[in-house]
């Protein structure tokens, strides 16, 4: 068969070790293969390219020099890792990337003996190879441990928890900094302030240059080895970076798309005794390929689009997205209370908030991946009489778990969470899931926790917020559209721990917690169809309980389902303790919780992982009969609907 010569070198590679033996020329053209192969499977599939797109050369160059997998590479965060992916005997999956059974959007150890660690969560790579560096050393096994971490990752606390801990031991550890002077948005901080004024203080060095600046700073090694060779010092400096004085050899800056610079310091870097070394590797987002490099946020995540023009097919919506109804909220209240300030970590579009900075832009708060910083900043800032909504994804407020016990909750401080992107977030897999904040934030004393039912819910839980002076509060929504529900002009207050009857009936009351309440409504029906009268009800709040309303439900009904998008010890569990605790379990009332089964689910849509938990219509309704009735109609029903779940 005819091979085109844009992917000659990168069709022939059976196996990643190949690449070490390509010649330097080699090596240029499988970058450029790379990358046009990048570009053109992420055109049909979405995902996160700029950050790829950057770190092209950079990869081929690791792998080049690097014995992978013996060598371990991690990729911090791993969205940058799709050309590490394609070089590894992952290329004729990208067709499937992010889907059900397919590619994951970042690092796996399941996936690949050439992912040594998992990552979706930022700034894990240098603790992670410390780790490793000093396992290899302990078990005496000769390798490399290269961690490459983004400038925006650098800004998060485990960063510098990590450095602190290996510059003060002599691990074989290669930090290795892509410094694309970008996060997802524009990088805020000292430390990218840092790197600008480094990168533009010190052009990329000359060989020549730099061989004649080599001080006695260097490790002898490195001193004898670069009387040698000229090459070997290229892109090296020494002198009072930050990184030295924490105890690592800095090497740079040096110009990541030039596999000239890359090559030399990678092997030296290699070849030498001593670490840690953090080499200082300047990259470009979006790096050959101009829509991207063109577009304000450098192609970090996108959906399918068109190669030559670079436009996004659009997702048609019926509805506003959760996020900028939350936004839209947000101002609206903001504009009557000048005490309102928002705080984000490094996330200003995906929480919406750069619409409120745009408004607001001195009361506006992007702090870097920082969002344990984010919420001690915000108590902080509660203890002055402000009113901070604190907007973090539900899986990166994992990181902040302490904070909001000792410094929040323990307090009593009126610090508003807006916890986007809880339950199911789809495509960017269990890294990402939003599936713990109801048990972990139902766990805390003093915490108000309340879930949108929809959109003109998810107003009222804003204006509720802002209203609510008297400790920690918290409100939950999904990823995506909303339902599609008129939006009133201005948010109500809603009375704290009240629930809503949506539909009153009598023999099986559900209780939906959070967006899912149409499908309740839905299994109410068929539930009907069956004979049996349903209450819903939208139970707003996991804390406080309804408790009078639960009372009356458990009192009234024979069953009693609890409904939510959440993982086990949340809404469920909070319901079942007070049923139990209040003997409401004793006489004929059975309780069915239904929630995100106890396991990590992989990518795959929303709506595949939502059927595949149990939660929708169907497994409500066959949860409800197998629990109440079993004859032969419902028997079919229930064994078509419940046993077929993954
Ligand atoms: C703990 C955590 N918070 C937030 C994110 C969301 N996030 C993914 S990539 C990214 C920016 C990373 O910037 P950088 O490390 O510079 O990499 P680049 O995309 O610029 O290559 C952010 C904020 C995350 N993955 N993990």
């Amino acid at each position: 068969m005819n091979e085109t010569p844009k992917t000659a070198i990168l069709n022939r590679l059976e196996d990643p070790s190949e690449i070490r033996k390509l010649t330097h020329e080699e090596l240029g053209q499988l970058a450029n293969e790379v990358r046009s192969e990048l570009i053109d499977s992420v055109s049909k599939t979405g995902g996160h390219l700029g950050a790829g797109l950057g770190v092209v050369e950079l990869s081929v160059a690791l792998h080049h020099v690097f014995n992978t997998p013996h060598d371990r590479l991690i990729w911090d965060v791993g969205h940058q890792s799709y050309p590490h992916k394609i070089l590894t005997k992952r290329k004729d999956q990208f067709l499937n990337l992010r889907k059900k059974n397919g590619l994951s959007g970042f690092t796996n150890r399941q996936e690949s003996e050439f992912d040594p660690f998992g990552t979706g969560h930022s700034s894990t790579s240098i603790s992670a190879g410390l780790g490793m560096a000093v396992g290899s050393k302990l078990t005496q096994t000769e390798r490399n441990v290269i961690a490459v971490i983004g400038d925006g990752a650098m800004s998060a606390g485990m960063a510098y928890e990590a450095m602190n801990n290996a510059g003060a031991m002599d691990a074989r550890l290669i930090v290795i900094l892509n410094d694309n002077d970008m996060s997802i948005a524009t990088p805020t901080g000292a430390m990218s302030a840092y790197l600008a004024r480094l990168v533009s203080s010190r052009a990329y060095r000359s060989v020549r240059e730099v061989a004649k600046s080599i001080t006695q700073k260097l490790p002898a090694f490195i001193h004898d080895k670069a009387r040698k060779t000229e090459e070997y010092a290229r892109g090296f400096f020494t002198g009072g970076t930050l990184f030295e004085e924490l105890g690592f050899y800095y090497v740079g800056p040096v110009d990541g798309h030039n596999l000239d610079h890359l090559l030399p310091v990678l092997r030296n870097v290699r070849d030498s005794e001593n670490g840690p070394f953090l080499i200082h590797v300047v990259t470009k987002k979006g790096k050959g390929y101009k829509p991207a490099e063109n577009a304000k946020d450098k192609f970090h995540g996108v959906g399918k689009f068109n190669i030559i023009t670079g436009a996004q097919t659009k997702t048609i919506s019926n509805a506003p997205s959760y996020t900028s109804v939350f936004a839209s909220s947000l101002i609206n209240e903001a504009k009557k209370d000048d005490k309102i300030v928002a705080v984000h970590a490094a996330m200003p579009s995906g929480t919406g908030l750069d619409r409120f900075e745009e408004f607001f832009p001195k009361r506006c708060f992007d702090v870097g991946i920082a969002e344990q910083h984010a919420v001690t900043f915000a108590a902080g800032m509660a203890c002055e009489g402000l009113k901070p909504f604190v907007a973090i994804y539900s899986t990166f407020l994992q990181r902040a778990y302490d904070q909001i016990i000792h410094d929040v909750a323990l307090q009593k401080l009126p610090v508003r969470f807006a916890i986007d992107r809880a339950g199911f977030v789809g495509a960017d897999g269990p890294t990402h899931a939003g599936n713990y904040d109801n048990a972990f934030l139902g766990a805390i004393p003093n915490m108000v926790l309340m879930a949108a039912s929809n959109e003109a819910e998810l107003q009222n839980m804003v204006t509720t917020s802002a209203a609510y002076n008297e400790g920690p509060i918290a409100f939950r929504y999904p990823r995506g559209e909303g339902v599609g529900v008129e939006l009133p002009s201005k948010g109500e207050i809603i009375e704290i721990g009240k629930g809503c009857i949506v539909k009153e009936g009598s023999s099986i009351a559900i209780l939906s917690y959070g967006a899912h309440l149409e499908q309740c409504l839905k299994a109410a029906k068929i539930l009907e169809s069956f004979g049996l009268s349903c209450t819903v009800v939208d139970a707003r709040f996991l804390k406080p309980l309804d408790e009078k309303l639960i009372t009356d439900l458990a009192n009234n009904h024979e069953l009693l389902l609890s409904v939510e998008e959440g993982g086990i010890g949340g809404f469920g569990s909070h319901v079942a303790t007070f049923l139990a605790q209040n003997a409401l379990l004793d006489g004929k009332l059975k309780f069915r919780p239904l929630m995100i089964p106890d396991r990590f689910d992989e990518h795959a849509t929303q709506q595949q992982l939502y059927q595949q938990a149990g939660l929708d219509e169907k497994s409500i309704v066959a949860t409800a009969l197998k629990a109440i009735k079993a004859d032969d109609k419902t028997s079919n029903f229930i064994n078509s609907n419940l046993d077929n779940k993954a």
